[in-house]
């Protein structure tokens, strides 16, 4: 399949991982947005939040728990801010479910 994060979790494309268990990985964004920006993302090619269902929704929950362990050993005491881009138009651009997870600075509302 050619997915950029399949090839991440495969190995094939190198990255900077924080963190990976049974069923999620996470790691430095190429690009980030914020002193702390950190992909939190399942091993299972899940196509984006659209694609959640009652069968795979679990690893969503647990990416959460990772993110708040994360959080912590990252520093982020003061607060962070998750973000999931949907489709096209919302500017997902890797088509394999990731949660953005980004601290260090301040953010405004509502996001752009
Ligand atoms: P999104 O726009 O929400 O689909 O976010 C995709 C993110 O993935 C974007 O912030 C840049 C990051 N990204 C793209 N390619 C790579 C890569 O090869 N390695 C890493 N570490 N991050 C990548």
């Amino acid at each position: 399949m050619d997915c950029i994060f399949c090839k991440i979790l495969s190995g094939e494309i190198p990255s900077k991982k924080v963190y990976e268990d049974e069923t999620v990985c996470a790691f430095y964004d190429v690009d980030p947005q914020a002193p702390v920006h950190v992909l939190i993302i399942p091993k299972e090619h899940i196509p984006s939040a659209a694609a959640i269902t009652p069968e795979n929704s679990a690893v969503v929950a647990h990416i959460f728990e990772v993110i708040a362990k994360l959080s912590k050993e990252l520093g982020l005491t003061e607060g962070f801010r998750v973000v999931n881009n949907c489709g096209d138009i919302a500017g997902q651009t890797v088509k394999h479910l990731h949660f953005h997870l980004m601290g260090g600075r301040e953010f405004t509302w509502p996001a752009g």
